[in-house]
């Protein structure tokens, strides 16, 4: 189908903006690399310090990015699966809130006042700015939800018996769970963290703050996560040549991260003091809740590659593993969606590790953490959303991809980078190698009785995993941007490649309607946060001055 110019231009800037900035968030990657193997010691270099560009390499990549993908996605997904457009002024609306508060945040990472890194919980304290920012950047990725949802219900009144699109299905789920979560990060935000940066208030409950931050911090996984699993369900099985093999599967994943993705934020504090074993236990315990969808995800895909293998003629147990389209240029939006599951199966499995609150003892703040999170935030999701951008842009444009070789090579090239980065920090995380640290300042210096010999092969896997996925980042950069630099040479029109289903269920009302998701996902809400919220206003610990 045609968009509208206005949502085109609305779609390419919330895909462009975000790209732009990413060459600043890379950038700093290969910075962190660089300073935790003391190649380079600071503040010496660039007058950018570890931890303002580790803040800067965190927001860019993993709020800014993910945010304004997921809602130009969202425009695209919506308006082409249910052929109707989002309304335009809306859509504008929420774009420039969501740049205004952007601009607002990196003017305060950039000057130096806001090193308080993506969690920016407290102690650490950042300019006004950064938090007004943040608070605009979420308001602004309300309002399409609201917008969507009119659709749909429109939609659904002209087409009673039809099954929600999946694509729609999981659209809706992911901006409710963004929705809910986000509520708890703009009440933080704007009740806790504003006052006390502003001055009128002397100290802060950093128990609640950290509990806020995560019950939002850990939901916001998942809307990282959700657009990728929609093209995974949607467009993977088509471009592999097959069909998807449950189309209920899918669905049932989606529910399944409504009430799953919410209630485990616990996860993030089994260190806290505050917080009681029992709420850790029961949140631990939905942690494993909220892996089943992605083990539901992981054999439903592998089902659907394998018959799109044995369509094309494999043979054996795992031979339909070599007859898939790994290479092929007219479909590079497979090798970014195959690189990502590949990485994701690892990310998969240091996520379960994270959860179990004992194993968790020995990998917590340690840089086996950045080594989980790259696997899956760095993985499936980056790759998803790098690749989806340019498709988007290109068929949108009706521009044909610029360098069309390299942009196919690009995820092997970052799925390597990742291993053997994510290896040296897993590895390093084991032996006590700290996260958000910047180690070459002391423990790498053999001058300095600190001096931690251990770490120095796992920094530098690191640094080398670094370098690799530095120059497949900027290679994607010359590929999209070059892509917009050339000329119109096709109809500029938005098509997907559409799975179809391989079993053709019938359409179960209990698994094509919100309601009873929706008021489950509240009640188990309830049982999981209260405790936890009553612990942390009952135990706030002392209370944070100003760092
Ligand atoms: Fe996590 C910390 C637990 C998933 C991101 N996580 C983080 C942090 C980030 C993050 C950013 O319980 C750090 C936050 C910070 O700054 O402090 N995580 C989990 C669990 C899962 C999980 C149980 N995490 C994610 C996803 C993320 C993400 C997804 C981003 C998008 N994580 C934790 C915990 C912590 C944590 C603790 C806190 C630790 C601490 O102490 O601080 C699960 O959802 C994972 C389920 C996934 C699977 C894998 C399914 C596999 C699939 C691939 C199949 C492949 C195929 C292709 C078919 C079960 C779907 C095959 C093809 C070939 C070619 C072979
Ligand atoms: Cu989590």
């Amino acid at each position: 189908m045609q968009l509208s110019k206005s949502l085109r231009r609305v779609i390419y800037w919330e895909l462009g903006i975000p790209l732009a900035l990413l060459s600043i968030g890379i950038y700093h990657g290969l910075m962190q690399v660089i300073y935790r193997a003391g190649v380079l010691q600071q503040p010496s270099f660039a007058k950018l310090d570890y931890y303002q560009g580790l803040t800067l390499h965190g927001v860019i990549n993993a709020i800014v990015l993910t945010t304004f993908f997921a809602v130009a996605f969202g425009h695209a997904t919506i308006a082409f699966f249910l052929k109707k457009e989002p309304n335009k002024k809306l859509a504008w609306l929420s774009f420039w809130l969501m740049t205004i508060g952007t601009l607002m945040a990196a003017w305060a990472m950039l000057a130096g006042k806001a090193s308080v890194l993506y969690t920016f919980y407290p102690p650490l304290k950042a300019h006004p700015f950064f938090y007004l920012g943040t608070a605009l950047l979420i308001v602004g990725s309300w309002i399409p939800l609201f917008d969507w949802s009119r659709l749909y219900r429109q939609w659904r009144k002209e087409n009673p018996d039809t099954k929600t699109p999946l694509a729609v299905l999981g659209t809706l789920v992911n901006f409710i769970i963004w929705f809910v979560c986000t509520l708890a990060a703009a009440y933080e935000v704007l009740v806790l963290l504003l006052p006390w940066a502003m001055g009128w208030k002397q100290t802060v409950n950093v128990t609640l703050a950290r509990t806020l931050f995560w019950f939002f911090g850990h939901a916001l996984v998942y809307f990282w996560l959700l657009p990728a699993y929609i093209m995974f369900y949607n467009f993977l099985p088509k471009l592999a040549g097959g069909k998807l093999f449950s189309d209920l599967a899918g669905r049932i994943a989606l529910f399944g991260f409504l009430l799953f993705s919410v209630p485990v934020g616990v996860h993030h504090q089994f260190s806290d003091p505050s917080i009681t074993k029992g709420v850790k236990i029961f949140q631990s315990l939905l942690t494993f809740g909220v892996a089943i969808p992605s083990f539901i995800t992981a054999f439903t895909l592998a089902a659907s590659l394998e018959y799109a293998g044995r369509k094309r003629g494999a043979k054996g147990l795992l031979g339909f593993f070599g007859k898939l389209p790994y290479l092929d240029q007219n479909r590079y939006l497979f090798a970014y969606m195959i690189s990502g599951l590949f990485l994701f199966i690892f990310g998969g499995l240091t996520g379960i590790v994270n959860s179990s609150s004992e194993l968790n003892a020995v990998v917590h703040n340690t840089a086996w953490l950045p080594g989980h999170f790259h696997m899956t935030v760095a993985g499936p999701v980056f790759l998803a959303i790098i690749g989806m951008s340019l498709y988007i842009y290109s068929k949108n444009s009706g521009k044909k991809v610029f360098m069309p070789k390299v942009a196919v090579i690009i995820p092997y090239l970052w799925v390597i980078g990742i291993l053997i980065f994510s290896t040296g920090l897993s590895w390093g995380g084991l032996l006590g190698e700290p996260r958000r640290t910047n180690l070459g300042m002391t423990y790498l210096n053999p001058k300095n009785e600190l001096f931690t010999p251990e770490w120095v092969p796992t920094t530098t896997l690191a640094l080398l995993g670094g370098i690799i996925m530095f120059i497949a980042g900027m290679l994607f950069l010359v590929v999209f941007f070059g892509t917009m630099l050339k000329k119109q040479t096709e109809a500029a029109m938005l098509e997907f490649p559409v799975s179809e289903n391989l079993h053709n269920e019938r359409r179960i009302p209990l698994f094509d309607s919100f309601k009873p998701w929706l008021v489950t996902m509240a009640v188990v809400l309830v049982i999981a946060y209260v405790p936890a919220f009553l612990d942390a206003t009952k135990n706030p610990g002392p209370g944070a001055p100003r760092f």
